[in-house]
């Protein structure tokens, strides 16, 4: 997750903005169920917290 966070992070603030996934398919259709917080950003926590389950 790190390295796939990273390079999402276009400005490199540790955090992704709604701007940074809007290509990113399942991250911007689900940018408001992930920010947990409602600060508008995806930390890097909120999408490990938010993250699919593989069985
Ligand atoms: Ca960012
Ligand atoms: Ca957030």
């Amino acid at each position: 997750m790190d390295a796939r966070f990273a390079a999402m992070d276009a400005n490199r603030d540790g955090r992704l903005s709604r701007d940074e996934v809007k290509d990113k398919g399942r991250f911007a259709e689900r940018f408001d169920a992930l920010d947990t917080n409602k600060d508008g950003a995806l930390s890097k926590d909120e999408l490990v917290a938010g993250r699919p389950v593989r069985k």
